[in-house]
Order: structure tokens, then sequence, then C-alpha cells
């Protein structure tokens, strides 16, 4: 008799970025080994009828126990987080190893890989943060951290304490170029910023509301056309991420048509939230939504759908950044109400990405799920360097799957895994959600309730960005 599988799902409608198809999996030691009908059996089986299968998610932006200044924390660490994900059908992170200015980006990369170390649920890798780019960093730090598998670096234009001028962010390009990594841009233009910012102070303007005007869809567009001509100059393929709305989508259809590679990333906040949430008054209820860049109104809402349906977007991240609003180290530093400029940027999202964009995208007939798999999962694992290991369902591949409940289910907080006491997208109508979730062949996440496997998940070694041409890698 032959060996059995570890574990069978049967009957599943598997969706990739390609194809739907009815088959069984056959998954053993954590890969699946098998598709077809009528597998041999399994230790386990789990029966799928009648329910779409797609690959766990791979969020590409996300921040988790990222080191911060005073008295602010972030709420999530690789426990909570990578909890938080599971329920919410992602299986792989990537993160940020963020390096402080005056540090080695070395020093930086074992720091995160401690904090990271055990605690993670489901697989992870790094994205660079680069803040200070020294001859040690570029000729040294950062080939040999490509070399071993950190293969994407995101660089500022804003924040003061990490953002790169032009002179710098074409160093940093060049050495991208160079040893075949990929670049990811946060584009807004810091002294449009600041100016306003100081204007809107000194006109006693510091409601949450005014974080809207201070970055206003211009200084997202300038620095988006900047960064474009950058990597132009540099001749690099780059990544933009976290657009907004339309003047920077403007941007980068216009330097696609020219054949540039620009690639960009949008998130759930500019699809599902207006500068409206930031408050429309002076209370301070909207620091819950304060990201950067703002979210905009429903207009640019609607062309950022127009480019997550046409294949303007490569990849749908979640940007999650947690910080709580009770307590002294989140949205209220040392427990108190602070000007806009002070709070600390960033909604939570990580358990909340695939279930709105499932419902809201493929549900509402707005996208396939071929572009709902392409967009949370395929696309982010070749943008990375992690295809076909991770973003997909095929022969090989680790066995990290969602199996989706339909069902209108109405979006609570209360039932949520992160360890933020908030969800933007708080009563939002779901169409549907994970109803399991495996990473490599372990189920963490069924009906309602999570399996804790602290330490299941490692640090991954990326690959070269499918997105690069081979002959550009060193
Ligand atoms: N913006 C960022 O650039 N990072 C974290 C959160 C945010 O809002
Ligand atoms: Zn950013
Ligand atoms: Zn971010």
């Amino acid at each position: 008799m032959s060996t059995p599988f570890d574990l069978v799902i049967r009957n599943a409608l598997v969706a990739t970025a390609s194809d739907s198809f009815h088959t069984d999996i056959g998954i053993s030691q954590g890969r699946i080994v098998q598709l077809g009908k009528q597998l041999n059996r399994g230790i386990e089986e789990i029966n799928a009828e009648g329910r779409v299968v797609t690959p766990g998610g791979v969020d590409a932006h996300c921040h988790l126990d990222e080191i911060t200044s005073g008295p602010v924390r972030m709420a999530d660490d690789f426990n909570t987080g990578t909890r938080a994900a599971v329920c919410g059908g992602t299986t792989t992170l990537i993160p940020f190893a963020a390096q402080q200015r005056g540090q080695s980006l070395r020093t930086a990369v074992e720091e995160y890989r401690q904090r990271a170390h055990g605690q993670a649920h489901v697989d992870y890798a790094f994205h660079l943060i680069v803040t200070d780019p020294t001859p040690e960093v570029l000729e040294h730090e950062l080939p040999e951290l490509i070399a071993e598998g950190f293969t994407s670096f995101k660089i500022y234009m804003t924040y003061d304490d990490m953002k790169l001028n032009d002179g710098q962010i074409l160093d940093v390009l060049s050495v991208a170029k160079q040893h075949g990594a990929l670049a990811m841009l946060h584009a807004e233009n810091a002294d449009c910023i600041q100016w306003l910012t100081r204007k809107l102070l000194a006109a006693g303007n510091t409601a949450p509301s005014f974080h809207a005007s201070s970055r206003p869809m211009l200084v997202e567009r300038e620095a988006t056309h900047r960064a474009i001509a950058l990597a132009e100059l540099i001749d690099t393929p780059i990544l933009i991420v976290h657009v907004s709305g339309k003047e920077a989508i403007e941007q980068i259809r216009w330097a696609r048509a020219l054949g540039l590679q620009v690639f960009a990333e949008t998130c759930p906040q500019y699809l599902f939230l207006t500068a409206e949430d930031l408050g429309t008054d002076n209370s301070y209820h909207g620091a819950r939504c304060v990201c950067s860049p703002p979210p905009r109104d429903t207009a640019n809402q609607e062309i950022v759908w127009n480019g997550i349906s046409d294949g303007l977007f490569t990849v749908f991240s979640s940007d999650h950044a947690p910080f709580r609003m009770d307590g002294t180290q989140g949205k209220r530093p040392d427990g108190r109400e602070v000007s806009f400029d002070r709070i600390p940027n960033g909604v939570p999202g990580l358990e909340t990405r695939m279930a709105l964009l499932y419902s809201a995208g493929v549900l509402e007939g707005r996208i396939s799920l071929q572009r709902f798999v392409e967009l949370t999962a395929t696309n982010p694992a070749k943008t990375y360097g992690l295809h076909p290991r991770k973003g997909t369902i095929a022969i090989g591949s680790d066995a990290d799957l969602v199996i989706w409940d339909e069902g209108l289910r109405t979006l609570r907080n209360d039932d949520l895994h992160h360890n933020v006491d908030y969800t933007p997208y708080e009563g939002m109508q779901l169409r549907a959600w994970p109803g399991l979730t495996l990473s490599k062949g372990l189920v963490l996440w069924r009906d309602g309730q999570f399996q804790p496997h602290p330490g299941h998940g490692s640090l991954l070694a990326c690959g070269p960005s499918s997105l690069i041409p081979t002959q550009r890698q060193a």
C-alpha cells in the first residue's frame, strides 16, 4: 500500500493567479506534493467541497516591533502580528529591519532577527530600511546582505529621522542596480510637508484632520515623479509603495508608457477610508486613521480601484503599522492628545487585508479571483523573490493555503487577533472570511479558532525579484 499523505484537502476549487480548477491537494512534510482528483488517502483529511481555496496571502509591507522613539511603541510584535495575519489568511509576511542613523545595517538586521526569532507563527522575510547610506553601507553591508537574501529595501523621501536626499537615493538605487535588488520608495515631499505643517500649527490647526491638509496629493505626486526620474537616471526598476490616488497613479502610468519599470503597491486604507475618517471637527477620534500618505476621497478611491482591476498595481499590502488608541505608547503618546504632526502614523490591517479585497473586490464583481490571488499572494512573492515556494498552489510549493467561508459578517475589532484596540474598518459588512488557514501543512486557524505555533515560522532568504530582468543581476 502506498504511503499516505500527511494531509489531503478534498474537492477544492483551487484558484491561482492564472486558473481555477477542481482538485484534491496532497500535502506531505509541509509541501504540496500532488494535485489531482481522487488522490490516495491522507493521515488527515479536510473536505473543501464547494469552497474556494487560494494560496495563503503574502503581505509584503507591514511593520512589526520596530524600534520607535520616545514613549511610542508598536502594539504588535512577531507573535501577535503573525497571529493576526494567520487568522486573516496571510501566511507569509515581509516586515522591515530598519537601520537607525549611526547604526550599521548589519547590526539592525541582527537586532530584528532576534526580535522575530522563535516568535512567528508563519514564515517571514525582511526588507531593509536604509536611513544612513555611508560608504561602508553602500560598498560592503548592502551588497553582502543582498547576497544573503535581503534583496529589497525601502527608501523614505520623508520623515526627518529616516529620509534620504536625492543624492543618497541615487547612491542606494545604484547599489540596487549593481546587485540585482529592488528599491521601494515612500514618495512624499518632506520639505512641502514641513512647510505646510508649520503654517497649520501656527494657525492653531492641530486636530488629526489637519494631517490630510499637511500632506495633500501634490506632495505625493511630486515625490513620485522625482522617484521615477531618479530611477530612470540609474536605469533600475523601483516600486512605489502605498499609492493613495489619482495624481501619483498618473505619474506611474506616464512612466510605464515610456517603458520604465515602475511598479506600484496600494493598500486597503486607500480603498476603504477617506480623509473624512481623520475627522471633520476637533475630535481626537480621527487619530486612529492617521497614516501616510493620508486617505483621500471617494473619487480617488475609485481611481485606485481602477488600478487594482486594470493591472496598474503589482501588489496589495496592508502597511500594518500598529498603534493603540488607549494607553500611553500609541496614538496618545504619554496619554496625551497631541497635534496631528506628532500622532504615530499608521493603521492596523494585517488581519483584514485579504477579506476586504475578497469581499469588495471579488464578491462585488470588481476583480476576478485570479487577480485577487495575483495581488495578494503571487505577485508579492514574485516581486520579492519568494516564488514559487510562496504565493501559489503548485507541486513543490509550501502548503500555505486558505479555505474561504462565504457569507455575510460584520467586521468587529473584538473578533480580531492583533494587539491593537481598534480597526479602522469597524462595522463594515464583509462577504467572506478565511475558514481555515494552513501554513506549511499545519492548520493554524479553523472555524474561528487560532491554534498557536510560535516558532513554526522561520526567516526566509529572498532571491532576486522576478520583476528585474536577469541581465541586470550581478
Ligand atoms: N506610513 C508609513 O510610511 N509607514 C508606516 C505607517 C504609515 O502610515
Ligand atoms: Zn511608507
Ligand atoms: Zn509602511
